[in-house]
């Protein structure tokens, strides 16, 4: 029987997981090694999450695979054969599938599935979790794994109907693919989607026009096929890089920079500049000195130099300068790309500064800025999430007294440790708002995220306690060390999707914990440590 003809026959689980990307699955196999009943919802047709939806052409991991891989289990990450530096999103996706099967996960996992509501029962002390389907069943523990990057987003402009041409998201790509050749697309958008997607649209396409309100910072991948002796050596030392991970602030290991970019002199700054780009990692762009994050004029030296390169490659000045973004370095997020400005040489490829002439309609031919319209045979979408938030507040979450997720998140969203939220009784959040998810290595915070939730269910079966719960205080308290971070930052100065920027009516709130993945991994051990600190637990 399908999901979508199954009757709703109420059943009873120890957890329901929301959700079958790189953390359901992890959360799957953790609780049932703990011996629970688990039921995983998933609405694609497998697993992989992000890598199951964006299957845009050009999609790739920006963090290295050898380092983008679960740690829980030195048997898989033996035998896994990575090919590349960084992999695309089909090698990604046959990684997770190859997990799905290496540990039997697929058995308890409900595909083409979502849901649409959970609702706390004080009385029985359990969530009731209703899918589309109609089905509903009951769990003590509910547990969104739903991505930070999951809800896609068009964007909020007239005619998006009127378009008589083919239209996709980049995150709602078709499993067959799609044919660019000969065709005249339009593509909206210049973050991570768009970067990637445009030089490998470009190659097929007859003629591709980019739409850009916001130029990003990119750095060439530099990708290859990974060395043999490079995959030894890492398969041999897994378990100190693991440790590294773990105590880095971005969860890949970087050397940690001591010098201000203010106080080298020009030619020093530039050859370190230099190296960092020649590198292909990100991480060690935004590692070259220690007051890039903070510091407004450190961080211009890094802007200027960008600019420098981006006037190198980009031959066309104008185009050059359309493409230097404005604000500072890393507070929207960089992205990593394989032939991105080189591509604005082509002929065939136009740029239109959506800035200095601002998009009016789709209309049935195409698209038409306040100077004239631009025909298409195809619009592609890659207009990004609404992030963070998005995900969690699309089910219909009640916590005690009915009080709904959405409507008490309403200024922003309100968490203890990126985990859990005060009302909300053992229901979890894996890398949710509050925690460092977003700006770090996603695998690490999600292994991270996992093994604390399956640790406080263990200590609440152990110690014959029923719920576990925020306290108001705490996630106070937490809410506020969230903002004060950041605003040692300049990630405010930005309008990004870090701060709900993207979205209309979305609260200007900077939502990942910046404070780094080994100083919150400390804070998430201690409070463990201390009987589970600032949470109330009941019998
Ligand atoms: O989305 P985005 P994304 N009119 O929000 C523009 C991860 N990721 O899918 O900046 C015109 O970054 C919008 O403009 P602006 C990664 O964390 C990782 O590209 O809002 N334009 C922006 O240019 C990434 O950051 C990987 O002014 C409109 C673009 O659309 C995150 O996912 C790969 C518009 C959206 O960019 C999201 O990336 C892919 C409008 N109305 C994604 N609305 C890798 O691992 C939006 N835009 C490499």
């Amino acid at each position: 029987m399908s999901a979508s003809e199954a009757q709703p026959t109420p059943r009873s689980v120890d957890a329901v997981v929301v959700g079958a990307g790189f953390s359901g699955m992890y959360l799957l196999h953790q609780l049932r090694e703990q011996g629970l009943s688990v039921v995983v919802f998933e609405a694609g047709t497998d697993v992989g999450g992000t890598w199951y939806w964006n299957r845009y052409p050009g999609a790739r991991v920006d963090v290295e695979s050898l380092a983008y891989s679960y740690s829980f289990s030195p048997d898989l990450e033996q035998e896994y054969q990575w090919e590349e530096r960084y992999p695309t999103q089909p090698e990604i996706l046959k990684y997770a599938r190859h997990v799905a099967d290496r540990f039997d996960l697929r058995r308890d996992i409900v595909f083409r599935t979502r849901v649409t509501a959970a609702t706390w029962e004080e009385d029985a002390g359990t969530w009731l979790v209703r899918t589309e389907h109609g089905d509903a069943v009951n769990a003590r523990f509910f547990v969104m794994a739903t991505g930070c990057l999951s809800a896609s987003k068009m964007p909020e402009i007239p005619g998006l109907e009127s378009f008589k041409g083919a239209t996709y998201h980049t995150a709602h790509w078709p499993h067959e693919g799609v044919d660019f050749t000969g065709k005249r697309v339009a593509l909206i958008g210049t973050g991570s989607s768009g970067v990637q997607s445009i030089p490998v649209i470009a190659e097929q396409a007859a003629d591709l026009t980019v739409f850009q309100r916001t130029p990003a910072y990119s750095l060439p991948a530099r990708n290859r096929p990974l060395r043999p002796d490079e995959i030894a050596e890492r398969k041999a030392s897994y378990r100190a890089y693991r440790q590294a991970q773990r105590e880095s602030a971005a969860g890949i290991p970087v050397t940690v920079p001591t010098k201000s970019a203010l106080e080298v002199s020009d030619a020093e700054r530039d050859v370190i500049y230099e190296a960092a780009w020649e590198s292909g990692s990100l991480v060690n762009l935004l590692s070259t000195f220690t007051d890039l994050a903070t510091d407004q004029a450190a961080n211009d030296t890094a802007k200027r130099w960008i600019h420098r390169k981006i006037h190198e490659i980009v031959k066309d000045p104008e185009v050059a300068d359309d493409l230097c973004p404005d604000y500072p370095v890393g507070t929207k997020r960089p992205c990593l790309d394989t032939g991105y400005y080189e591509t604005w040489n082509r002929p065939d490829v136009h740029l239109v500064n959506l800035r200095r002439t601002p998009l009016v309609e789709i209309t049935e031919k195409g698209v038409r800025t306040a100077e004239r319209e631009y025909e298409a045979d195809i619009i592609v979408y890659a207009t990004g999430f609404d992030a963070m938030t998005g995900a969690l507040t699309n089910v219909d979450i009640r916590g005690r007294d009915g009080v709904s997720l959405k409507e008490t998140w309403q200024a922003g969203p309100r968490t203890y440790l990126g985990l859990g939220s005060a009302g909300f009784p053992n229901m979890f959040m894996i890398t949710g708002p509050g925690s460092p998810s977003v700006l770090s290595n996603m695998v690490v915070s999600i292994e991270q995220h996992v093994d604390w939730v399956a640790g406080v269910i263990r200590h609440l079966d152990t110690e014959g306690l029923r719920t576990i719960e925020a306290t108001p205080q705490a996630q106070d308290d937490w809410v506020a060390h969230v903002n004060e971070i950041a605003g040692y930052t300049l990630y405010p100065k930005a309008n990004s999707w870090y701060m709900g920027a993207n979205v209309p009516g979305k609260p200007r709130v900077f939502m990942p914990y910046a404070g780094g993945v080994g100083a919150y991994r400390k804070r998430c051990d201690e409070v463990a440590a201390k009987g589970y600190e600032g949470f109330a637990l009941t019998v």
